[in-house]
Parts: C-alpha cells; sequence; structure tokens
C-alpha cells in the first residue's frame, strides 16, 4: 500500500507560500501522519534550499499554553528556518507576500557546543553563546489558520520570517522574565519566559529531542526560537511591531504601509 504522496503535498504548500493563497487542509484526505508530516516539511524546506536558501536553524512552535489554546492543537513542534526568512532588526517587510501574518514574543538563543545525538543538555552556557528577544511572523498557509497537527508540522510549523534583536551573554535566568508584545507602541500581550514550556532553556532539549526523533543535528551558530510566551496576533500592514523581554531587551518590525 503506498502512504502519502509527501513530494506531491509539499508541492501543494510550497505554491501556497509562494503564491500567498491560503488552500484546505491536507491530512486528513492524504493519511498524513505526525512522522510522514515531518517528511513533508523537509520536503518543503528542501524546495527553498534548492533556489538558494541556507538553512540557519530550527524553531519550536506551541511551546506555551497560550499557543495551544490560540490554534486548538496541543503538542510541541519544530521547524525549520532558513536565511531568506530573517528579517532584520528594525527592518520592513511586505505583508501583501503573506497570507493572514501574525507575530509573536519569542526568544532566540544563538547554538554554541551541543551535545552529542541522544544526550540533554548539560550545560546551558557551553550549549547557548548568546539569547535575544525575536519577533516570529508566522503565516499558516492553511485558510483560517485552521489546521491538525500533522497538517501544521508539514507546513513547517507556519514558518514565514523572524527578527532577531541584540545579542546578550546568557544571563543568571531565563525563566520568569517579562514579556510584551506592543504594536504601535501599544501593549498588545504579555506573558512571562516562564509560559515557554516553565523555562525557555527546556525548549532546547525538546529540540534536541523531538528533532533528533527524525535524524536532524542542531548545529553550532544556528539560531534557535524557543517559542512564543503569548498568543499570536495578526500583523496589519503599517504596523510597527516591539517585542520586548526583560533584561534582554527588543527586537522591532514595520509592515510595510
Ligand atoms: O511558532 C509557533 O508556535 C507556531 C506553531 C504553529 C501554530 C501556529 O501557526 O500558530
Ligand atoms: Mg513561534
Amino acid at each position: 500500500m503506498s502512504g502519502p504522496d509527501v513530494a506531491g503535498i509539499a508541492a501543494k504548500l510550497g505554491a501556497a507560500a509562494d503564491s500567498a493563497t491560503a488552500i484546505g487542509q491536507l491530512a486528513a484526505e492524504t493519511g498524513l501522519d505526525s512522522d510522514t508530516a515531518y517528511a513533508v516539511q523537509e520536503a518543503l524546506v528542501r524546495r527553498r534550499l534548492d533556489r538558494g536558501e541556507r538553512l540557519v536553524g530550527l524553531k519550536m512552535g506551541l511551546t506555551s499554553r497560550a499557543k495551544m489554546a490560540q490554534v486548538g492543537v496541543d503538542e510541541v513542534i519544530w521547524g525549520r528556518l532558513t536565511d531568506v526568512m530573517r528579517v532584520p532588526d528594525g527592518g520592513s517587510v511586505d505583508t501583501g507576500g503573506f497570507i493572514h501574518p501574525r507575530v509573536e514574543p519569542e526568544v532566540a538563543f544563538l547554538l554554541d557546543r551541543l551535545p552529542e545525538p541522544g544526550e540533554l543538555v548539560g550545560s546551558f552556557t557551553e550549549a547557548v553563546r548568546a539569547v535575544a528577544p525575536a519577533i516570529e511572523l508566522i503565516d499558516s498557509r492553511y485558510a483560517n489558520f485552521t489546521f491538525s497537527l500533522p497538517d501544521v508540522i508539514a507546513d513547517n510549523t507556519s514558518a514565514a520570517a523572524f527578527t532577531v534583536g541584540p545579542w546578550s551573554p546568557v544571563p543568571d535566568g531565563l525563566d520568569n522574565l517579562g514579556v510584551l508584545l506592543e504594536i504601535d507602541g501599544r501593549v498588545a500581550q504579555v506573558g512571562s519566559t516562564a509560559a515557554i514550556l516553565g523555562d525557555p532553556r527546556r525548549a532546547l532539549d525538546e529540540g534536541l529531542r523531538l528533532a533528533g526523533r527524525h535524524g536532524v543535528r542542531l548545529r553550532e551558530g544556528w539560531l534557535f526560537l524557543a517559542g512564543a510566551a503569548t498568543a499570536a496576533v495578526p500583523l496589519r500592514p503599517g504596523a510597527h511591531v516591539r517585542a520586548v523581554v526583560e533584561k534582554l531587551g527588543t527586537a522591532s518590525l514595520r509592515a510595510l504601509p
């Protein structure tokens, strides 16, 4: 019996992203399960690499209750980041290139010496060279931002763009820092890094474990987005977005009018 058409599903998702046109969910009709969905994700990102993009890191998704509740999926997932997704801090994005973009405040890690496959992080300060406030721009390729677990995994966990603020040395504690998402100078979301798996440092072990199951090794020099501390907020044309993380500072981006 043949399984789901991995390349065909990746092609549909890739075309949806390229044309900024929403599509219907695919998992139920194709019998896609979560493991095969990661193969679709790999094929989807391979399309980007084949046109010259570079893999620069990994992101964790749904690492907080607020995020899980927002989309009705309650498992931690991971996706892949490429260089073209990166927007410089203070830079601009064109919302016309996305379907229904949302932004969320995150914490980013710059990876250093990582444990061997199958091992957990022994010393966080050895594994992580620096930390930064970040903004993730997510854009589900599915209509109405509605999907099942395999659907969202296949869709590279809605990854679309991200901005990383200034790097700082790893502070003593990361587990209860205040987080703000501001849109046009107004507070849109308030949270704490504690919402990210209790402590964003745990997200790295989860990333190593979950990506390791699919034979993916994190690399020195890669970025790692640990996940959002709050629900995501729609990004409107012309909006100015700031993510502020206590002790770490601010990352910002602007949507073109
Ligand atoms: O980064 C995230 O937490 C997004 C994961 C996928 C679910 C969504 O699109 O919100
Ligand atoms: Mg995110």
